[in-house]
């Protein structure tokens, strides 16, 4: 055999171990559909990253990716997955039986990750399981059919053609167009985020008897600048969960437990009979970098959490409450920032709709003042009152601070960093925000020039970030523009950097 010709089989090695472990994922995705909707091979495999992966990598994949960090995620998997089938086909080709077992293995791998989910059941593995059979058992089926790689020293036989190298190609090809199928039926099968669509939209809000006003001068109506109130559709979103929670609110209950006198199960219906707030908050992460795009405002309905937990009496040695989202993600908000006059929401509104299922529908929290790594917990189920000495939320295990007050910031909207405008008259305008404080001030520099203060807009109260604006008449050629706030209690942002 010429060294081609083995090259050309260890290709079609490659390409089976490819094919076969595309069948066997889609195997696990319709299994999952079936058995466990929120076992799919993918969503385990790629939810256990998330969790085990070292915070740096995570604030990295949020500062390249922003929202698009799990999508990203599941793009590396599949990438890394394939190149793993490849190497799989060639050392089944080359040293049976080990390129199987590699593909079982996978799907072992995916079986224990499986059962270390927040929701994980007795069928959880078995997605996992039926991908890693079914790559290894259509791998070596396949594999079976080529010619065994000869010793140097053998005679030369010609296997660069006959039945066997086609028909490995065209059984490649069914398997790849049987995995595709199988992917499709899962998805047809699930159809479980098109009921919690059809669900949603047919949830008639409460009226709320608390409503919200946006004073019309809290809106300067600038070309590019950040509208005061961000639609739904523009809004950031942040959070750990690969495949997003349905949730029917039929189904939903909110236990608050823990260091309480009488520990308190709501249900849907309990909750919109309540009397409704509106309020408008800004919702900030704490990766947002210095002219981060992860903040947005807006108008959320629901019922003060202080009322709540008044139903449930915490006791004196109470400091935290750690609220858990049904994937597991947990938050530690201050007890004192649920119990204070700040308007902090049990939501289940956002910009008069029904929260939207990847903000968290149909219940989540919203706290003026803190990042929403430390408070607003999306898909909440659970409010568990404790101590920070006791327990820590998701994040700060992951080493970030147990309590999240957000910073002093302010961001400059347009012109955009790097946009040519013409010279003459040009607005610079953008948006301010310290939560729950309030900015009293922004002021701007161009190049070397002094501080000039910008005129800022009506504030809709401390806890939603503010427009500002200054006329700038441009002179030709390149400009670097920054901005600085003053909060209300008369701190000014610094020009040195931090990470978050
Ligand atoms: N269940 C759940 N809730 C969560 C998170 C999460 O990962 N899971 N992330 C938090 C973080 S870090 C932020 S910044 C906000 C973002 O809310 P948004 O996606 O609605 O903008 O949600 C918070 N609530
Ligand atoms: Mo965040």
């Amino acid at each position: 055999m010429t060294p081609t010709s083995s090259r050309t089989t260890d290709l079609l090695a490659a390409v089976a171990g490819v094919s076969a472990t595309a069948l066997g994922a889609g195997l696990g995705e319709l299994a999952a559909a079936v058995v466990a909707p929120s076992a799919s091979p993918f969503a385990v495999i790629g939810g256990g990253m998330i969790d085990i992966a070292p915070a740096w990598a995570k604030d990295l994949a949020i500062s390249w990716f922003g929202t698009a960090d799990k999508a990203a995620l599941l793009v590396g998997i599949a990438v890394l997955l394939l190149a793993v089938a490849a190497a799989a086909g060639v050392l089944e080709r080359r040293r049976p039986p080990w390129g199987r077992v590699v593909l079982a293995a996978l799907g072992g791998v995916g079986a224990i990750v499986s059962m270390t989910r927040a929701d994980a059941g007795i069928l959880s593995p078995v997605p996992s399981l039926v991908a890693g059979v079914a790559a290894a058992v259509g791998g070596a089926l396949l594999i079976a059919r080529l010619p065994r790689p000869l010793p140097t020293d053998a005679p030369a036989r010609s296997d660069t053609e006959g039945p066997s190298r086609r028909s490995v190609l065209v059984l490649s090809g069914l398997a790849v167009v049987g995995g595709a199928l199988a992917a499709v039926g899962s998805a047809a099968m699930r159809g479980g985020a098109q009921a919690t669509s059809a669900i949603r939209a047919a949830l008639r809000l409460p009226t709320p008897a608390v409503t919200a006003t946006v004073p019309a001068a809290a809106e300067l109506g600038i070309p590019g600048l950040s509208p005061v109130i961000t639609p739904a559709a523009d809004f950031y979103r942040i959070d750990t969960a690969l495949v997003v929670p349905q949730i029917d609110p039929s189904e939903w209950s909110l236990r608050i437990h823990g260091l309480v006198e009488e520990e308190v199960v709501l249900r849907w219906d309990d909750i919109v009979a309540l009397p409704q707030r509106e309020t408008v908050a800004t919702l900030v992460c704490v990766s947002n970098a210095v002219g981060g795009s992860l903040i947005g405002t807006a108008r959320w309905l629901g019922v003060p959490i202080r009322d709540l937990l008044a139903r449930a009496r915490p006791t004196p040695d109470a400091d935290m409450v750690l609220s858990h989202s049904i994937d597991g993600f947990t938050a530690s908000t201050p007890l004192e920032a649920l119990t204070d006059e700040r308007e902090a929401l049990l939501a289940i509104g956002m910009n008069g709709e029904p929260l939207p299922i990847e903000h968290g529908f149909p219940v989540r929290m919203v706290v003026p003042g803190l990042y929403g790594y430390v408070s607003a917990t999306k898909w909440v189920t659970e409010l568990e009152v404790t101590q920070y000495a006791r327990a820590e939320g998701y994040w700060t295990s992951r080493g970030w601070s147990a309590r999240g007050p957000v910073k002093l910031a302010s961001r400059i909207d347009v012109p955009r960093a790097g946009a040519r405008v013409d010279a003459g008259p040009v607005t610079i305008a953008g948006v301010a925000w310290q939560t729950h404080v309030g900015v009293s001030g922004v002021e701007v520099q161009i190049d070397d020039g002094p501080w000039q203060p910008a005129m800022l807009a009506s504030a809709i109260s401390s806890d939603t970030w503010v427009q500002w604006s200054l006329p700038w008449d441009a002179t030709s050629g390149p400009h670097t523009i920054r901005c600085r706030a003053t909060s209300t209690t008369g701190d000014t942002q610094t020009p040195a950097h931090a990470a978050p």
